[in-house]
C-alpha cells in the first residue's frame, strides 16, 4: 500500500481536480463536453475511493497484525442512503472536493443529486444498522457488517389520486462506485435435500447433509470510513448466484431452458427487500434469503478465523456475532451444524461456543412481527437445521423439566409452538442461543422482561439488558445540517462530532439573545431549502412562517399517523365553523411508505392526501393550516426534512414503539417533540427536561388499566363534541367529496374495531397539548430557548454512545487505532 501513486491518494485541492479529470477521462471516457452529471459523480466517487482503498488495506492489516476480536453485526437491512457526501466528510475532503470541482466550474452539490439512496431497508431496524456500522468504524472498532446485495431496495412510492403506488426502484442501473465484487471468496450455500445419519473414522455417530441442491453467494465490500480517523470497515453483503454444477446437470440431460429457469430461481434470492417492516410474511423464499446470508457470513467469518488460527481454540475471544433482530437468528443453528457436522465439535462444546459468540438485539413487542416458520416448510427448506434446533430444544426443555419449571411456562419458551400448525419460534431460538438479549430503549427492555420473555427472564435475569438507540451526529448533523453544525463548531471549538456530550456546553447560549437569533436563522434557512424540495417535488409552496409539524417514518397504526390528521381535521372544522379563529399557522407535514400489502396504512395516506386537498383548496383556511405528504420517504429526503422541523410528531401509543431514532434526530436538529411516554421518548424527555418536551397521552400502565376496564371508543366518541364533529365528518365525505362513505373502513377501525392503537381516548389530551405547542410557538425567544436546550442535551443519543455500550459490555471488542 506504501507504494501506491500519490496521484490517487493526495487531498490538496490540486490533486484532487486531476483526478477527477483523469476518472472523467479513464473511468467514464467522457470528455468535459460530453460528461454527465452521472459522469460527474462518478468521476468524484472514484476519486474518493481511491483514497478510501488505502485506509482499507490499512486498516484490515492492522485487525490482521493485532490479531483483534471482531464484531459480525449481521443484519437483512442496511439502509445507507447516500455515500458520497458522507464519505467526503468523513475523510476530511469535503472543502477540497468543492474548491477542486469550483475551479472547473462544477458545482459539487448537484452531484450529490445524482447518487441514488442505497435503500436496502424498511426503517428505523435498518436506518440503526447503519448508524452503527458509522460508529464502529468511528471508535475504531474491527467491525464488519452483513447483509444482502439485493438488486431491487425499498420500493419508490409514488402518488396518484391520493393512493400510494409502489415501483421498484434499481439502484444499481448505472453502476456502484462504492461496492468491490469479491467472486474469489465465493461460497456455496446447500438447500433442500436430507439428512443421513453415518459413523466417522473414530466410530462416532454423525449426521451430514445430502441431495442438497446449492446457490452461490458472491460478495460484495462496501468501505465504511470511520469519522477522520482511518479507520474504513467493511459493509460485505451477499448476492446470490446460480452453481454452474447445479446448471450443468440439466444441461447435460439437454434441457436448456430448466437449467436457465433454475438459474433465475436461485438469483431471486437477492433479488429484492421484503418490504415489510412489521409484519412477517412466512414465505419461503424470505428463509432462503436469511439462511443465504447467514451461512455466506457464518462461512467468512470460520474461514478468516482459521487462516489465522490453528482450530477453533479461542474462537469465541476472537469472534462476536450481533443479531439484528430474528431475521438473522438460523445463525445459531448453522454455527452448530458447521462446528458439529462439519468440524467435528462435541454438542456441549460447540453449544458453548454458540452461546458465547452471540448476542440477540430485539427491536419490537408487536407479537406480528416475531418471526415464526412452519416446521414442515422449515425441514423441507433446511432438513439438518430442524434437527438441530430439535436437539437444542429438546435438551432445553430438558433442563426445565429439572429446574422444576412449570409446564406452561415451558410450553411458551419452547423453540416449537404446538398448535394447528406447529412454528419454529425464531425469537425463541435467538434468546436460548444468545449470552446478550438486549431491548434498544429502557422502557422496551422493561417490557420485553415483564412481558414478551418474561419466562426467560425469570431463568435467566443476567442476560438481559438495555442498549438505548442512538444516531451518527455525522449524517444527521454534520451532513444534514451543516450550517447548524458550523454555528456550534464556531462555539465549541471542533471535537462534538465525535464527543456528542459536548454539546451541553451550548446551553448557556439559551440564554443568549444573538445565538437565539442566529439559531432562528438557520432553522428559518433548512425550512426555506425543504419548501424549495416540496415545490419541485409536491408543486405545493410552504410558508415558512408556520410551525412546520411533521410526522415522517413508516406508515403504521401503532405510530398513530390518524391522531395526527384528526387533529389537522378538528382545526380545519373549527376555522370553519368561526371564520374569525386564527390558529398559529401550522403546515402538517406527513411522509412514509406502508408496505404494499398493508390496507389500512394505504388508507391513512389516503386519508392525509384527501385532508391535504380540502384544506388546500379552501380559502377560508389559506394563510392558516396546510398539509402536505411528502412522496417517497427516504434517507436522503429525511436529511432535508430533520432540519426544518419546529415539531417531531412522536405519538406511538405508550407501549408500542420500540425505541423510534427519527425522535432523536428531530431533537438533535433543534425541533421540538410532541410525544406521548414510549420508546426512547421517556430518555429523550429525561434528558432535554420536561419543561422542554411537549408530553400527552396514556401511559402504559393506563393503556394496559384501560384495557382491563374494557376500552370503548364510542364513549369518547359520544363524551367529546369536537372528536365527534372530526370522526362525522371523515365518515360523510367532507374529504372525499362525491363519495360519501370513502373512508368507512378508516372510521369503522376507530368505532366499530375497537381502536385498537386508542386514537379516540387519547384525543383531548393531544388536542390540549397541541394547544401549549401554538402558545410557546407564539413567543419565539421561548421556543428558541427550549429548541437549543433539546440540542445541548442530545447528547446520550449519538450511536458512539450506544457503540461503545454494544463493545464493552457486550461483545468485549476493542478499538484498533491506526497511526
Ligand atoms: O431499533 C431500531 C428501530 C426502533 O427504533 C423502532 O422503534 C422499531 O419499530 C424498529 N423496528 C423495525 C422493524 N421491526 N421489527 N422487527 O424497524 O427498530
Amino acid at each position: 500500500a506504501r507504494d501506491l501513486p500519490n496521484t490517487r491518494t493526495a487531498t490538496d485541492v490540486d490533486s484532487l481536480r486531476r483526478s477527477f479529470l483523469d476518472h472523467l477521462q479513464f473511468s467514464q471516457g467522457k470528455d468535459e463536453h460530453t460528461a454527465t452529471a452521472l459522469d460527474r459523480y462518478l468521476a468524484l466517487a472514484y476519486g474518493v475511493r481511491d483514497r478510501l482503498m488505502r485506509h482499507w488495506i490499512q486498516t484490515q492489516q492492522a485487525y490482521y497484525l493485532h490479531d483483534a476480536k471482531r464484531v459480525y453485526y449481521l443484519s437483512l437491512e442496511f439502509l445507507m442512503g447516500k455515500a458520497l457526501e458522507n464519505n467526503l466528510i468523513n475523510l476530511g475532503l469535503y472543502d477540497g472536493a468543492r474548491e477542486a470541482l469550483a475551479g472547473i466550474g462544477v458545482d459539487l452539490s448537484d452531484l450529490f443529486t445524482e447518487e441514488p439512496d442505497a435503500g436496502l431497508g424498511n426503517g428505523g431496524l435498518g436506518r440503526l444498522a447503519a448508524c452503527y456500522l458509522d460508529s464502529m468504524a468511528t471508535l475504531a472498532l474491527p467491525a464488519y457488517g452483513y447483509g444482502i446485495r439485493y438488486e431491487f431496495g425499498i420500493f419508490d412510492q409514488e402518488i396518484r389520486d391520493g393512493w400510494q403506488v409502489e415501483r421498484p426502484e434499481e439502484w444499481l442501473r448505472f453502476g456502484n462506485p462504492w461496492e468491490v465484487a469479491r467472486p474469489e471468496y465465493e461460497v456455496p450455500v446447500a438447500f433442500y435435500g436430507r439428512t443421513e445419519a453415518y459413523h466417522d473414522e473414530q466410530g462416532r455417530y454423525r449426521v451430514r447433509w445430502v441431495d442438497a441442491r446449492h446457490v452461490l453467494g458472491t460478495p460484495y465490500d462496501t468501505p465504511i470510513a470511520g469519522y477522520r480517523n482511518g479507520t474504513v470497515n467493511t459493509l460485505r453483503l451477499w448476492r446470490a448466484r446460480a452453481s454452474t454444477e447445479f446448471d450443468l446437470a440439466d444441461f447435460n440431460r439437454g434441457d436448456y431452458l430448466a437449467a436457465v429457469e433454475e438459474k433465475n430461481l436461485s438469483e431471486n434470492i437477492s433479488k429484492v427487500l421484503y418490504p415489510n417492516d412489521v409484519t412477517v410474511m412466512g414465505k419461503e423464499l424470505r428463509l432462503q434469503q436469511q439462511y443465504f446470508f447467514v451461512a455466506c457470513s457464518i462461512h467468512d467469518i470460520v474461514n478468516r478465523h482459521l487462516k489465522m488460527h490453528e482450530g477453533f481454540e479461542g474462537f469465541a475471544d476472537k469472534v462476536a456475532l450481533q443479531l439484528n433482530d430474528t431475521h438473522p437468528a438460523i445463525a445459531v443453528a448453522e454455527l452448530m451444524r458447521v462446528l458439529v457436522d462439519e468440524h467435528g465439535f462435541e454438542w456441549d462444546d460447540a453449544w458453548e461456543t454458540c452461546r458465547a459468540v452471540f448476542g440477540y438485539t430485539n427491536h419490537t413487542l408487536l407479537p406480528e412481527a416475531l418471526e415464526r416458520w412452519a416446521v414442515d416448510l422449515f425441514g423441507r427448506v433446511l432438513p439438518r437445521h430442524l434437527e438441530i434446533i430439535l436437539e437444542v430444544n429438546r435438551r432445553f426443555l430438558a433442563g426445565l423439566r429439572d429446574r422444576g419449571v412449570d409446564p406452561a411456562a415451558m410450553a411458551r419458551m419452547s423453540l416449537i409452538e404446538e398448535g394447528p400448525v406447529r412454528q419454529v419460534r425464531m425469537a425463541n431460538l435467538a434468546v436460548v442461543g444468545s449470552h446478550s438479549v438486549n431491548g434498544v430503549a429502557a422502557l422496551h427492555t422493561e417490557l420485553l422482561r415483564s412481558d414478551l420473555f418474561k419466562d426467560f427472564d425469570a431463568l435467566w435475569p443476567e442476560r438481559f439488558n438495555n442498549k438505548t438507540n442512538g444516531v451518527t451526529p455525522r449524517r444527521w448533523m454534520l451532513q444534514a445540517n451543516p450550517e447548524l453544525a458550523r454555528m456550534i463548531t464556531e462555539v465549541l471549538g471542533p471535537g462534538w462530532e465525535t464527543d456528542l456530550d459536548q454539546l451541553r456546553r451550548l446551553e448557556p447560549l439559551a440564554g443568549d439573545a444573538a445565538f437565539r437569533r442566529r439559531f432562528r436563522e438557520v432553522k428559518r434557512q433548512n425550512k426555506e431549502l425543504l419548501a424549495a424540495v416540496v415545490q419541485r417535488e409536491n408543486g405545493i409552496t410552504l410558508d415558512v412562517d408556520s410551525i412546520f409539524d411533521v410526522q415522517v417514518k413508516r406508515i403504521h397504526e401503532y405510530k398513530r399517523q390518524l391522531l395526527d390528521v384528526l387533529h389537522v381535521v378538528a382545526q380545519y372544522l373549527r376555522i370553519k365553523a368561526d371564520p374569525s379563529y386564527q390558529p398559529v399557522p401550522r403546515t402538517y407535514l406527513f411522509g412514509g411508505k406502508a408496505a404494499p400489502g398493508y390496507a389500512m396504512a394505504k388508507w391513512h395516506i389516503k386519508l392525509v392526501n384527501a385532508v391535504a386537498e380540502v384544506v388546500n383548496h379552501d380559502l377560508d383556511v389559506r394563510g392558516r393550516i396546510a398539509v402536505v405528504f411528502l412522496k417517497n420517504y427516504r434517507v436522503s429526503l429525511a436529511e432535508r426534512i430533520f432540519p426544518a422541523a419546529d415539531l417531531s410528531e412522536q405519538i406511538s401509543t405508550a407501549g408500542k414503539e420500540a425505541s423510534g431514532t427519527g425522535n432523536m434526530k428531530f431533537a438533535l436538529n433543534g425541533a421540538l417533540t410532541i410525544g406521548t411516554l414510549d420508546g426512547a421518548n421517556v430518555e429523550i424527555r429525561e434528558e432535554v427536561g420536561a419543561e422542554n418536551f411537549f408530553l400527552f397521552g396514556l401511559t402504559v400502565e393506563q393503556v394496559k388499566e384501560l384495557r382491563r376496564r374494557g376500552y370503548d371508543p364510542w364513549e369518547y366518541y359520544r363524551q367529546n363534541r369536537e372528536l365527534k364533529g372530526v370522526v362525522d365528518a371523515i365518515a360523510g365525505g367532507t374529504f372525499s367529496p362525491g363519495q360519501p362513505r370513502l373512508f368507512q373502513p378508516i372510521v369503522d377501525s376507530l368505532l366499530n374495531g375497537g381502536d385498537p392503537y386508542l386514537c379516540l381516548a387519547d384525543f383531548a389530551s393531544y388536542v390540549r397539548c397541541q394547544e401549549e405547542v401554538s402558545q410557546a410557538y407564539l413567543d419565539p425567544e421561548r421556543w428558541t430557548r427550549m429548541a437549543i436546550l433539546n440540542v445541548a442535551r442530545m447528547g446520550k443519543f449519538s450511536s458512539d454512545r450506544s457503540i461503545r455500550e454494544y463493545a464493552e459490555q457486550i461483545w468485549n471488542v476493542q478499538p484498533v487505532k491506526l497511526e
